[in-house]
């Protein structure tokens, strides 16, 4: 690998591991204040909210976007056997860089309460939106240096099958493009100008469904850079072979084609929008999970066929032969424990898809238990374990203190079911997300005391400080390895892929224009109707709020 491309790729992991030690901070201190442990608006100088919205962009954002780009460019460039422009990665991680060091520091002035999702009317000063745009901006130069790259391969490699790792990857960077052009303009056209003092008030309804036309496919943005590991390492890592390589293509196509046409299953309870248009998008999300489940069968096929590799045998004994605690395959956990977690993000995700069911969670802490299952399972677990990989594979240093490393995914599993299985019997008994319980409900002396959700929290705050402990292990882990010498004369470094046990070669999984083709139709076709009718609808634009209060910021002297 080129030494630059190696100091850009070192950069974009370690900086958001960095800065992850506030993300996970915050996280904790949100189990404390909801299970009544801290009885306050701020603790330590920080806010409530303002450590919930540092703990959502901070993990849920920077976290995972740098790792996309990093993943992508040393598989880009491995995978593809060609340098990448260095100029290109340098802007991209530049850019990154400076956007997310504007909105961090609008975040702890306080000057940016607005939470991960930022909708309006809660308002930010106009540099955390510049951040957040700069920061979008260097993620899509990132494609765009992968593209000459990709074209000069297909010219110089007729008839051969694209790497399934780069299909991976190019499909998570579509969609983010596509998912990412509504949010720019609600941001750059909306909410700036707005922040700004330009313009009176927003469009609230606009605002929230440009933001949900990004926020649904940002959760498979977040998903399918690990989806690339499951599909090209995992099986390598079991001691066997990926069952289809069919399959594989397969499911990121149809990726491509349904992250984006489903938004509005997070505004069910929206008011604005036609009961029957919510009802199109239903169906559409529960296609989504389509390819979850096709990855769910091709995986557990894959594990089985490495498992007999292994000496497995039975029809369910061969679960025994897994590397579960392998010293050589210590990232295997990692995957692993990824994936059974997300068995149950899966499940839920498709209770919180079906119209009816959602009335009775939405907006409870059943959301978090939810997607902690999701985007703190599989996707933080598979960060974690492909940055070590990469960093001290990159760095020619061996992974210390093994024992603590394999066992950090083990005990993150225990803490995120715990955490999540009082967040689900909590939200369905009406606990709300986004609440400082402690002032409140899990206050004895406020009026809204509710001594009935005192053991949901308390299991929920337990899970969450294992959490918490799971995450310093990992970077007693980090540390260390950065600090243990060099080796010499080792091999260079690459990342080991799995070969193809079913190796098919079909064409219309060959060629990306056909998929978003359909992928651009079908989202004007869920979503014409609805923002056309936004659009014309003369909503009073909204004045702006601070989270903590129910009066317009305007009114609070
Ligand atoms: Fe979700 C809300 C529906 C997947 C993240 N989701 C959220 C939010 C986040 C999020 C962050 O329809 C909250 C946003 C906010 O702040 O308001 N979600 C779904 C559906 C899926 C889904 C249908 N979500 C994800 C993923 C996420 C994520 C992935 C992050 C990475 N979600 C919703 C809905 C809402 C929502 C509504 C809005 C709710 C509301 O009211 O606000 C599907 O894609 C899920 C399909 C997955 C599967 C599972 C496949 C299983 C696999 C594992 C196989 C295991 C093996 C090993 C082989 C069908 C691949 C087994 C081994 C053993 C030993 C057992």
């Amino acid at each position: 690998m080129q030494p630059s491309l190696r100091a850009i790729i070192l950069t974009e992991l370690l900086v958001p591991l960095a800065l992850l030690v506030f993300g996970a901070y915050h996280g904790v201190l949100q189990v404390l204040y909801r299970a009544g442990a801290i009885r306050a608006t701020s603790f330590g100088g920080i806010d409530y909210y303002q450590g919930l919205t540092a703990h959502g962009v901070i993990n849920a954002i920077v976290l995972t976007t740098m790792f996309a780009v990093a993943l992508g460019h040393a598989l880009v460039s491995q995978e593809l056997e060609s340098p990448l422009s260095i100029f290109g990665a340098g802007l991209s991680l530049g850019l990154m860089l400076i956007g997310a060091v504007m909105a961090a520091a609008m975040i702890f002035l306080g000057k940016a309460t607005v939470l991960y999702t930022f909708y309006p009317p809660l308002k930010a000063h106009p540099i955390f939106y510049l951040g957040l745009a700069l920061f979008i901006v260097g993620s899509w130069i990132a494609l765009f240096t992968w593209i000459p790259v990709y074209l000069r391969w297909r010219k110089s490699h007729p008839g051969q099958k694209t790497p399934l790792a780069v299909v991976g990857m190019f499909a998570t960077f579509i969609i983010w493009q596509m998912a990412t052009l509504p949010v720019a303009y609600e941001v750059l056209v909306m909410l700036l100008p707005w922040s700004l003092g330009w313009t009176p008030g927003v469009n609230v309804v606009l605002s929230r469904t440009l933001f949900w036309f990004f926020g649904h496919p940002l959760v498979y943005f977040w998903l399918l850079p690990i989806y690339v590991l499951y599909y090209t390492m995992l099986p390598r890592l079991a001691g066997g072979k990926l069952f289809s390589d069919f399959a594989g293509r397969l499911s990121f196509m149809a990726f491509i084609v349904l992250s984006c046409p489903l938004g509005l299953h997070h505004q069910f309870a929206d008011p604005g929008i036609p009961a029957s248009w919510k009802a199109v998008q239903t169906v559409l999300t529960l296609m989504v999970a389509i390819p979850s489940m096709l990855t769910a069968f091709t995986l557990a096929a894959s594990l089985e066929h490495a498992a007999h590799q292994r000496g497995g045998s039975g029809l369910f004994g061969w679960w025994k032969a897994l590397p579960y605690f392998s010293h050589e395959n210590w990232l295997f956990p990692y995957l692993f424990c990824g994936l059974v977690i997300f068995l149950f993000g899966g499940i839920t995700g498709i209770i919180n898809a079906s119209y009816n069911m959602n009335s009775v969670i939405h907006n409870t802490a059943w959301i978090p238990a939810h997607f902690h299952l999701t985007v703190a399972g599989p996707v933080f677990l598979g960060i974690l374990g492909m940055s070590l990989f990469l960093i001290t594979g990159l760095l020619n240093k061996p992974v210390a203190a093994i024992p603590t490393a394999l066992a950090v995914p083990y005990i993150w599993m225990i803490g995120t079911f715990t955490f999540s299985t009082g967040l689900f019997i909590g939200g369905l008994r009406g606990e709300p997300r986004r609440t400082n319980l402690g002032l409140t409900y899990l206050n004895p002396a406020s009026p809204s005391y509710r001594p009935d959700w005192w053991i949901s929290t308390h299991i929920g705050a337990i899970g969450g400080v294992i959490m918490g402990f799971a995450i310093l292990l990992y970077f007693v882990v980090l540390i260390r390895s950065l600090l243990a010498p060099a080796r010499v004369n080792v091999a260079p470094f690459t990342i080991p892929l799995s070969e193809a046990y079913h190796d098919e070669n079909v064409a219309s999984v060959r060629n990306f224009t056909p998929w978003v083709t359909v992928a651009v139709v079908l989202c004007v076709a869920a979503y014409y109707v609805p923002m056309r009718d936004i659009i014309r609808s003369k909503y009073q634009p909204a004045p702006a709020y601070s989270p903590g209060s129910a009066v317009p910021l305007a009114n609070v002297r």
